[in-house]
């Protein structure tokens, strides 16, 4: 299997992350994308390739060019204003004030345009994001062009970017522009299934309406987990969407047969939908050790995934998300798919 990489994604190396009252260092950091890059070469699982850059028009398929100007231009505004330290909101449009305007100041504009304060945006943060973007759109254009499986090295990563929202970790939804771009270029349907450890807010959010977007996501309970306001398993859909959104959210200490028992249900649900192709946003943040998350799959049993998810037969994209665990991360990804090519041969 190929693998899509940008060394740009060092441009995201923000210093602050808002947990526990303190700013420390962010747990999505660099190392994090050369561990899986040294285990891709490590274990041998292809060609690693440059992407190429897509129009931008790819991009604003799914998000607001209003945002995504104050992406690109935030950075610039915020030192200018004067502002020591990075980018972090401070106020958001809420049950009370529901604010459904963009205010012209910049500390209003961060609290309109996040979902959560963790995420601090540093210098050459719209760059990395950019730069993850065309890794996922270059990586589907492998798929498009015949190929039975990629992986989009991302970083940052997107899921739980919205439309018109950053936080998470993410800015732009690299799986959902990969699977817009996929549509685009002659698919009918595509599923998105979802095993980060976290739910797929922003991915959900974007489909929710859609009758050619499949959404499935396995993930910790979100009244116990973030993103804690969406992820619920009587969220199925809506409109021409309806049907087609399945959440299966797990509790605490989920070992991986139960894990597993999710993912056959989601297999279950991708077949009847007769997909054309398969985008993976896959996360590794269900590993045991992983400092941020609370299931139980140990590195083995990500080769088992792996297998599980090449059953399906399709045609299949994976999109790096999340992982903490930084020593364990490369061996965890490529684990996933190195079982998917047994498989799939
Ligand atoms: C892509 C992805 O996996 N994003 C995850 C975003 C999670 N953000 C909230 C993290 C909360 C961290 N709390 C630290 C507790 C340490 N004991
Ligand atoms: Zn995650």
């Amino acid at each position: 299997m190929k693998t899509v990489y940008s060394p740009d994604h060092i441009l995201r190396n923000a210093k602050t992350e808002l947990t526990g009252g303190q700013l420390v260092t962010p747990f999505e950091c660099p190392q994090r994308a050369d561990y899986v890059l040294a285990a891709i070469k490590f274990q041998q699982l292809g060609a690693i390739v440059s992407p190429t850059q897509w129009p931008r028009s790819c991009v604003e398929s799914i998000h607001d060019t209003g945002y995504l100007t104050f992406l690109d231009s935030i950075w610039q505004r915020w030192t200018l204003t004067g502002n020591q330290g990075e980018a972090i909101p401070n106020i958001w449009p809420s049950r009370s004030m529901p604010g459904l305007h963009i205010p012209n100041h910049i500390e209003g504009q961060l609290g309109y345009y996040s979902l959560a304060g963790e995420t601090s945006i540093s210098e050459g943060t719209a760059q990395a994001a950019w730069a993850s973007a065309n890794v996922a759109l270059s990586a589907a254009d492998l798929i498009q062009k015949g190929e039975g499986s990629a992986f989009a090295l991302c970083r940052p990563p997107g899921h739980h970017a919205s439309k018109n929202q950053y936080g998470g970790y993410c800015f732009i939804n690299n799986a959902a522009i990969a699977a817009q771009k996929l549509l685009s270029d002659g698919a009918n349907r595509v599923a998105i299934l979802d095993v980060d450890f976290h739910h797929g807010n922003g991915t959900q959010d974007i489909f929710y309406q859609r009758s050619d977007v499949l959404f499935c996501s396995i993930h910790g309970d979100p009244m116990e987990a973030f993103p804690y306001f969406l992820g619920f398993a009587n969220e199925t859909g809506k409109g021409a969407g309806l049907g087609l959104n399945l959440n299966l959210p797990l509790p605490r200490g989920t070992p991986y047969h139960l894990w597993h028992q999710a993912l056959i249900r989601a297999i279950s649900k991708i077949h009847t939908f007769e997909a054309d192709a398969l985008v993976i946003s896959l996360g590794v943040d269900t590993f045991e050790n992983d400092p941020i998350s609370f299931f139980k799959l140990k590195s083995d049993d990500f080769i088992d995934m792996g297998k599980t998810i090449a059953s399906m037969g399709l045609p299949t994209l994976f999109v790096m998300e999340g992982g903490y665990a930084v020593e364990e991360i490369g061996t965890n990804t490529v684990n996933v798919l190195k079982g998917f090519e047994n498989l799939a041969g």
